[in-house]
């Protein structure tokens, strides 16, 4: 059986719950708690030595961490649904769709920089969620307009076939609305996220519905 270390409120660990659904993998979750500091216990460091959610042990014992080469890995290994598509055009746009939100967004905004912010910078929490929406807006605004002018969405981000950039963008939505971001400028964002999240491997992979959920 393969093992997925998870948090429930992980946005990356839900980029992860929603491809092993969407793949339609089973999966034993081993829960971390972020709040408790769990992610940087012996125990958790042993599996991913950088100390970060998700991380996945595969069957034969392989372990997998960084949730996009986690889920290029899924797509390699078991290839339908596919979540990257053939044609390397479109692949490399799906990556670039996915990196916005990966690399542009997550890292500003994810619970070790808030912190950081707030304890050795002494934000409070006020210009926290400032720097938060700030970074959300700029890079929604990169993804939306990306979308407007290159005209390859359909139902979801590439097309009408769910991928790799709906997979990470369900997650920063959820995220974003969690920190009561104004996302009225981003219509088609919100529209193919709003519709993924419908997806039954949406559902059995939102926060809400983890057994760690509180
Ligand atoms: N680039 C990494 C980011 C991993 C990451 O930052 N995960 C968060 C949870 S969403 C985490 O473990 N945070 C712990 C912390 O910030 O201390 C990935 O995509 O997997």
């Amino acid at each position: 059986m393969r093992t997925l270390y998870t948090f429930f409120r992980s946005s990356t660990s839900y980029r992860l719950r929603i491809a092993l659904a969407l793949k339609g993998l089973a999966y034993e979750a081993s829960y971390v708690s972020l709040p408790k500091m769990q992610h940087r216990e012996d125990d958790f460091l042993a599996v991913n030595p950088q100390g970060l959610l998700p991380a996945l042990v595969e069957p034969d014992g392989h372990v997998y961490t960084q949730s996009l080469a986690m889920i290029e890995y899924l797509d390699e290994a078991y290839p339908e649904p596919r979540f990257v598509p053939t044609d390397i055009w479109q692949r490399a746009y799906v990556r670039s769709l996915s990196q916005t939100i990966a690399c542009e967004m997550h890292p500003l905004n994810n619970t070790r920089v808030l912190k950081y912010l707030s304890s050795r910078w002494k934000l409070a929490e006020d210009d926290v969620n400032e720097w938060y929406a700030h970074w959300v807006s700029e890079g929604f605004r990169g993804f939306e307009a990306t979308l407007t002018q290159y005209k390859l969405h359909g139902q979801f981000c590439m097309g009408d076939a769910v991928g790799m950039a709906d997979i990470c963008l369900v997650p920063q939505v959820a995220n974003a609305r969690r920190f009561n971001c104004d996302l009225s400028a981003y219509p088609l964002t919100t529209a193919i996220a709003e519709r993924a999240e419908k997806l039954p491997a949406f559902i059995a992979a939102a926060p809400a519905t983890q057994a760690d959920a509180f």
